[in-house]
């Protein structure tokens, strides 16, 4: 299969690179740490995006492979963050198809301790289809790995099922409200209750909330007042380069 081989050919050739935005606390203003978002270094297309083939990648199984490279190339970075004394967190996306793998969480922590990493210092983003999706594995998982210290969060809430259930069958320490809520504020004179009272509930329930999608300082303004604890969006920062991050670093502002 001709895109099965393209994607070994990419993986080979390290064509696969992360970008990484700023995750901003509202209280300080400070960058805690960053999401890091893949992306296709294409020879002939040039930059590709993952909606282009991270549904592709999970249709024909490569997601498995592609998700190892970018967990290691997280560490990378977070090692030399670390040698140059900066402590930012690092949030990777999963996706369902790799909570199945019956190695995950053990391959998760020895990944981390290969290169001397407090495994605090990483995140994991997943979504609620992984709870629908892997027979109770997913959640041992996530649970094994809470333990050691982990972050654990679940983004895209509010674009799916949103369900209540999920949040407590799921060991979460964060929830991320999708931007697509975030992007309604704007249009609603800046009030949302959906958005307001999302941030109360996980409040409740013992958790961060992170919002993402932010573009205005409108939205910033009401997040801020609305109890929100940690805000991602171009009105802070587009997806950097990691020489962009190195060069301009937010953390030192
Ligand atoms: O960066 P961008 O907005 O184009 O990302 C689009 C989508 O791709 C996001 O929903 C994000 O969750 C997903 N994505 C980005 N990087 C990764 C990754 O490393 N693994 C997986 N599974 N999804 C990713
Ligand atoms: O994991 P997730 O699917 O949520 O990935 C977030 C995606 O949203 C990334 O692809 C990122 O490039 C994009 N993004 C991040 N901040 C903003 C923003 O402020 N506005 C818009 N339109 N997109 C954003
Ligand atoms: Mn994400
Ligand atoms: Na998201």
């Amino acid at each position: 299969f001709v895109l099965e081989q393209a994607f070994s050919a990419a993986l080979e050739e390290r064509q696969f690179v992360l970008h990484y935005q700023p995750q901003v606390r509202l209280e300080s203003m400070q960058v805690i740490g960053y999401e890091a978002l893949i992306r296709w270094q294409h020879p002939e297309f040039g930059l590709v995006y993952p909606d282009r083939f991270i549904t592709l990648a999970e249709r024909s199984g490569f997601i498995l492979s592609l998700g190892w490279e970018v967990l290691r190339l997280a560490c990378e970075e977070m090692a030399f963050w670390r040698s140059q004394g900066i402590k930012a967190q690092m949030a990777v996306n999963v996706s369902p198809l790799q909570l199945r793998q019956a190695d995950f969480s053990d391959r998760v922590l020895s990944e981390l301790e290969s290169y001397g990493l407090d495994p605090a210092c990483l995140e994991l983003e997943v979504t609620e289809t992984c709870v629908l999706d892997a027979e109770g594995q997913a959640i041992e998982h996530l649970q094994s790995l809470r333990k050691a210290g982990l972050h654990i969060s679940l983004d895209d809430f509010g674009q799916g099922y949103a369900g209540f259930s999920h949040l407590q069958m799921l060991p979460l320490t964060r929830l991320k409200i999708d931007r697509s809520l975030i992007t309604k504020l704007s249009n609603t004179h800046n009030d949302s209750p959906i958005v307001s009272s999302t941030i109360i509930l996980a409040k409740r329930l013992g958790l961060e909330v992170i919002a993402e999608g932010i573009e205005t300082r409108e939205q910033l303004v009401y997040l801020r007042l609305a109890g929100c604890d940690i805000a991602q969006g171009y009105y802070f920062s587009r997806p950097m380069t990691a020489d962009q991050l190195h060069k301009y670093p937010p953390f030192m502002d």
